[in-house]
């Protein structure tokens, strides 16, 4: 029997979600959609020819009773209050980065999941599932490299909308590496700092772009992220481990080079959906099979949270200008 899924929020990635549980994955089926915009839900419906319901809000696609798991994919600010309705469902829950937008929300999210007594979270961090972080990972975990002692990163986006703002940059955007740097490197951070260059006159009044978010971490490794968000040239992620011994840099997204009009190069990405679109069908499918055996090992609530209390400490380091610590509490048993 298929699992049935509920999509709340069928914009860009909700209706791409739901397009690969319907055409690429296995052992699960859109039955019920909804979105603060019903006609986009219906579109949704109708173009991926869903035998699926499209209900009034999120609450009461929680609700019925014929909804296995709840896929959260509406705007980041949405997040916590469904992703704790879920839970008090008792029903899976696989909620598009971030998990909430503060670290309050998520561990709000931890400590209602922790009463259930069971994971039922999956958080949308699909970075680790793509084949390049793991190349890199096993790279660094091999002894390759040697001891990692700086990483060097960018995380650059085209172009942005009106409606996000400076801190955005770290809550919605940033929350990636946030996430990704603590797996390739087995540690935690302790503190940042956000630096802000020339800004851009691409960016709007609201949006200080580009920043560069500098973060330590326990073991003493030291971090720079560039986030440039209007950087008009492509969609960019880039990933330098320096070792030791080594550089081990995350590999390119694979492109045919070529010859033409006296140049030699290779197209450049400009969508985020395509970069890392092995990894959501991955970090999906994985989602999938965990309920299937019911026991979720994906990245959890508490890799939410984790990534949420060091945004939150950028957010702040924004606007002070100073160096603003980090500190993680003890990581409960039902994450170890
Ligand atoms: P979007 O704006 O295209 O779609 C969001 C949809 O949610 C819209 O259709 C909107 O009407 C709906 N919505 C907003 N509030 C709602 C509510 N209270 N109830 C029901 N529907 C609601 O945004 P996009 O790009 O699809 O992003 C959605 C989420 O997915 C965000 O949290 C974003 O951070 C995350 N995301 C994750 C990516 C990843 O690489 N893992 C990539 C892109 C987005
Ligand atoms: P692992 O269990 O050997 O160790 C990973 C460590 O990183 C653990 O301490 C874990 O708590 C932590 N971690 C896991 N996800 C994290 C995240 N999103 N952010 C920060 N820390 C995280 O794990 P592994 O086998 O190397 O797998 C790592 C991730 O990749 C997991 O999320 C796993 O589910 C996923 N994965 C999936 C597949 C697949 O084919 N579906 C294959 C390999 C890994
Ligand atoms: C978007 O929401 C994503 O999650 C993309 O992966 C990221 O690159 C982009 O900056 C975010 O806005």
């Amino acid at each position: 029997m298929a699992i049935t899924v509920g999509v709340i929020g069928t914009g860009a990635i909700g209706a791409d979600h739901a397009r690969r549980i319907t055409q690429t994955l296995t052992g699960a089926e859109v039955i019920a959609l909804t979105d603060v915009n019903l006609e986009q839900a219906e579109t949704v419906k109708n173009t991926l020819k869903l035998n699926a319901t499209v209900y009034a809000d999120g609450h009461e696609l929680i609700a019925n009773s014929g909804v296995d798991a709840v896929l959260v994919t509406s705007w980041g600010a949405t997040h916590e209050e469904y992703v704790l309705a879920a839970i008090k469902a008792g029903k899976y829950v696989f909620c598009e980065k971030p998990l909430a937008t503060t670290a309050q929300g998520c561990q709000n999210i931890v400590d209602a999941e922790m009463a259930a007594g069971k994971r039922l979270v999956q958080v949308g961090f699909m970075r680790p599932y793509d084949s390049g972080y793991k190349m890199l990972k096993q790279a660094i975990d091999s002894g390759e490299i040697g001891t990692p002692l700086m990483i060097h990163a960018a995380h650059r986006n085209q172009s942005v909308g009106k409606n996000y703002n400076t801190p955005m940059a770290i809550h919605d955007t940033l929350i990636h590496e946030l996430d990704v740097f603590r797996w390739l490197l087995d540690d935690e951070y302790v503190s940042t700092q956000v630096v802000f260059p020339r800004k851009t006159t691409f960016a709007h009044d609201q949006l200080a772009d580009p920043q560069i978010v500098l973060l330590e971490t326990k073991k003493g490794v030291r971090i720079d992220v560039e986030v440039f968000v209007n950087c008009q040239y492509g969609y960019d992620i880039q990933c330098a481990v320096v070792g030791e011994q080594g550089i081990a840099n995350l590999p390119e997204p694979q492109a045919i080079t070529m010859r033409k009009n006296a140049q030699l190069g290779n197209a450049l990405l400009t969508d985020w959906k395509d970069r890392f679109i092995d990894s959501y069908d991955v970090e999906l499918q994985d989602f999938f099979d965990g309920i299937s055996a019911n026991k979720l090992t994906g990245p959890s609530s508490w890799n939410g949270l984790a990534a949420a209390i060091a945004s939150d400490a950028c957010v702040t380091a924004q606007q002070s200008g100073q160096i603003e610590k980090i500190n993680l509490p003890e990581r409960p048993e039902l994450y170890r």
